[in-house]
């Protein structure tokens, strides 16, 4: 490989770096693996850096079915544009095995772009803020954990009938 020095920059390499916001969420398979796996795998996606990542909750379907779902939110920097930053966590979700048999299907991988700096964007394939993410405590809860500045308690009022319970971490 190239040592960087010796090359010029990629787009990615030069664009401003903005803070962004994934949600994760899993109900199929081995769903803490999964997302332990889908966090790795994102913090390797060239143009991504991890910089804080909530606990794991376990929630209950929200107009949705199956097992309850393992949720968590993270926090990056990234110097992907929204449409590529997409692109990339829909290449992660399909290395998980993800099917979309039907709208809300249970998943074994969801990954969601909730805000992407101060942006407001419209398009065919890409709405951000995401347009339900202040329906569902599955997002709320875990956002407010890392980045209590974005969510408010009357948002977090708002969603507490949602069960949500952090998960415990393994012993032994
Ligand atoms: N799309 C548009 N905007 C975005 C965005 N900001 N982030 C488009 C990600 N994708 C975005 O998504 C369908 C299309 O939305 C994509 O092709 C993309 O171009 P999808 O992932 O194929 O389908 P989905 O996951 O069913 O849709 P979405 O919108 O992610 O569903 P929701 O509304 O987020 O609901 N209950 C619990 N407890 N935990 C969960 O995680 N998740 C859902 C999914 C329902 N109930 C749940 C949970
Ligand atoms: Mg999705």
């Amino acid at each position: 490989m190239q040592a960087a020095a010796d090359r010029s920059p990629t787009e990615a390499e030069t664009r401003p770096e903005v803070v962004a916001f994934v949600a994760l969420g899993a109900n199929l398979g081995d769903a803490t693996q999964t997302l332990q796996t889908a966090l790795a795998a994102l913090a390797a996606v060239p143009g991504v850096r991890v910089r804080k990542t909530s606990s794991l909750y376990r929630t209950a379907p929200i107009e949705s079915s199956g097992p309850d779902y393992l949720n968590a939110v993270a926090d990056i920097t990234t110097t992907l544009t929204a449409p590529a930053l997409l692109d990339a966590l829909q290449t992660l979700e399909q290395a998980a095995g993800r099917e979309r048999p039907y709208r809300n299907a249970p998943r074994t991988l969801d990954l969601d772009l909730l805000l992407y700096g101060d942006s407001r964007i419209q398009s065919l394939t890409l709405t951000v803020p995401h347009p339900r993410m202040w329906e569902r405590a599955f997002v709320l809860v875990p956002l407010h954990e890392i980045a209590p500045g974005r969510v408010s308690r009357e948002a977090l009022d708002a969603v507490a009938g949602q069960p949500i319970a952090p998960c415990q971490p393994q012993r032994g």
